[in-house]
């Protein structure tokens, strides 16, 4: 008779125990396909001693390039990914080919971001650019860039948003010098990169005589120069 009172109570526990278990590995499962989805073609390299992260607001189609120069005058920028200890994981180019791969379906990714990661850290000065390739609106544009060192422990250095003014707009957001574990002389004296860059080289695989910013207009569906 004792028994028979608790035995639905019981019941009814260990339902609700079993259901909750069920939801949880539901939960897990979906956060884990969620993490995993929206792979990105570039890889930043997990040992990173830094990380220069621009950024600018989701979905616009304008298309901002990092430009970062290492203390040896190495400069990488999305015609030259790789420079002395310096990578640049990719080149957003705003919403153009912008896509994910969800349950096989092409769906577009709203992020504008660039990343620039250090695998070795060295002594001198380094310049962070951003540029302005394709503007699309007359409104200034806000340009989020951030740089953080990241052993031991993440610090950051810089982290400011900066207005980009049209297509053809350079500014330079950062000069870091680094001595050791230290960073010193944090200033933002303007220092043109593209200029040192041009080599007459536009982008997707396009050539224009005075090279981006001046090469003529960009188709921003085609991302070609346009031909007149
Ligand atoms: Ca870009
Ligand atoms: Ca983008």
């Amino acid at each position: 008779m004792f028994e028979e009172e608790q035995e639905p109570e019981f019941e009814i526990f260990s339902a609700l125990l079993f259901n909750s278990l069920k939801a949880i590995t539901f939960m897990f499962f979906i956060s884990f396909a969620m993490i995993n989805k929206p792979a990105d073609e570039g890889k930043v390299d997990p040992k990173a001693e830094m990380m220069i992260t621009v950024a600018w607001p989701d979905n616009n189609p304008d298309d901002v390039d990092t430009y970062v120069e290492d203390p040896a005058g190495n400069i990488v920028w999305y015609n030259q990914r790789e420079g002395g200890l310096m990578n640049l994981e990719r080149d957003d180019r705003g919403m153009f080919k912008d896509v994910i791969l969800l349950d096989s379906k092409e769906i577009s990714n709203p992020l504008n971001q660039e990343i620039v990661a250090f695998r070795g850290l060295q002594d001198g000065e380094y310049v962070v650019n951003v540029v302005h390739y394709i503007a699309n609106g007359s409104a200034p544009l806000p340009v989020q860039v951030k740089v953080e060192k990241l052993n031991p422990t993440v610090k950051i250095i810089f982290y400011q948003t900066l207005e980009l003014k049209g297509t053809g707009d350079e500014q330079t957001a950062v000069r870091f010098t680094l001595k050791g574990q230290d960073v010193v002389n944090v200033i933002s004296t303007p220092k043109s990169l593209v200029e040192l860059t041009r080599s007459s080289i536009g982008k997707g695989g396009a050539s224009g005589p005075n090279g981006q910013g001046q090469g003529g207009p960009i188709d921003a569906t085609t991302g070609q120069v346009i031909q007149q």
